[in-house]
């Protein structure tokens, strides 16, 4: 580290440099205000200030031309740095569409963290430096946060929804982890640790990892497992929805809303399939709350959306291409990059 003082730590993704560039404008201009005020009330009060029992005090009146500059220029700043951070923060919270994706489930009080080839990890997550990483969050109880300051990222996490957020690591290291929201007795405990890696490095780690099967195949057998199947096959016109090309469709529901398949509604279909009727279908699909654990419903989603054609209809761009993580989620795939927990820190 580098002797000087710091006020945070070291700029390590893609908008660390940006988002601190806009911290310290708006804490310059901010200053900048409160000093000149501060200024202007010390100057008035001495250059004002009535000198004698008799003295009558000095009226003022008018003064357009100071009224408007202090109106129009603050308005200008204030518009502006309103302008930064929105753009700033629509970038935040829009994940690149080639984004690796991550499960993440938290609770008390440890992360849960799936990647798509089936690896598990356990308050540690391994990621290879220069490409986006997507997590998909939802947590198994209560309000948890996942807050990676050296990222300059934090999103809630919240039970029975799922929340997203994504970053690129700029470079190699390891960058703490932690809960930032204050979920009960051990919530200061449940931290850990990002490990970016140089991508030669990553894709050694991914093939150190044993096989275990990819996310959706795993989902695929629960898909069996619970009897999905039986209901929802994919041939042929059937009494339920067929789900290919389910997720990021409009589905129509018998109310006559229109709604785009995301996680979310996938998993209340799950969980809750009453609440959402999807038009021309009847509610007939049993409930699995208390059937189906947090994580084995992201398996269900991570093989709902493999049998889905990704967004936009197009394949991941080439330039992630030479990356591990930039692999196919088809069904029946091999899944031989999967990791379990035969290493310290992965299960
Ligand atoms: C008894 C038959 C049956 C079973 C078993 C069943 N479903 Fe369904 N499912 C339906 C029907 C009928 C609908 C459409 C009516 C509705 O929205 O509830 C539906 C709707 C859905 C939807 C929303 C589809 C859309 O087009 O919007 C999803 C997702 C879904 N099911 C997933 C599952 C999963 C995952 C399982 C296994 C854990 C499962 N279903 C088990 C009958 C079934
Ligand atoms: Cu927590």
């Amino acid at each position: 580290m580098t002797t000087h003082l710091r006020f945070a730590t070291q700029q390590s993704s893609s908008v660390a440099g940006e988002y601190d560039l806009l911290f310290w404008i708006l804490t310059a201009i901010c200053g900048i205000v409160v000093l000149g005020i501060a200024a202007m009330i010390a100057y008035s009060a001495l250059r004002y200030r009535r000198r004698s029992e008799t003295e009558l005090p000095e009226q003022i009146q008018g003064g357009i031309k100071l009224e408007l500059t202090w109106t129009i220029v603050p308005l200008i700043l204030f518009m502006g740095m309103f302008a930064w951070g929105a753009r700033l923060y629509f970038e935040i919270e829009t994940p690149p569409a080639n984004a690796a994706e991550i499960y993440v489930v938290g609770k008390q009080w440890m992360w849960k963290l799936q990647h798509l080839d089936g690896a598990r990890e356990i308050n540690e997550l391994h990621v290879p430096v220069g490409r986006p990483v997507k997590l998909i969050m939802t947590s198994q109880d209560v309000i948890h946060s996942f807050f990676v300051p050296s990222f300059r990222i934090k999103q809630d996490v919240l039970p029975g929804r799922y929340t997203t957020i994504w970053f690129e690591a700029t470079r190699a290291g390891e960058f703490h982890l932690f809960c930032a929201e204050y979920c009960g007795a051990k919530h200061s405990g449940m931290i850990g640790w990002i490990h970016a890696m140089e991508p030669r490095n990553y894709q050694e780690w991914v093939e150190r990892g044993a096989a275990e099967g990819s996310m959706s195949s795993m989902g695929e057998k629960m898909f069996h497992q619970f009897a999905c199947a039986n209901c929802h096959h994919f041939e042929g016109p059937a009494t339920c929805p067929n789900l290919r090309g389910l997720y990021g469709r409009q589905v129509q529901l018998k109310d006559g809303q229109i709604i785009t398949a995301d996680e979310t509604y996938i998993r209340e279909s799950i969980l809750d399939p009453a609440a959402k009727i999807v038009a021309g279908y009847d509610n007939v699909m049993p409930n699995f709350t208390g059937q189906v654990s947090e994580e084995q419903l992201t398996q269900l989603i991570a093989f709902i959306k493999a049998i889905s054609p990704p967004p936009g209809g197009d394949q991941p761009s080439s330039t992630g291409s030479r990356q591990p993580s930039e692999r196919t989620n088809g069904i029946g795939e091999p899944g031989s990059s999967s990791i379990t927990g035969s290493r310290p820190g992965v299960r």
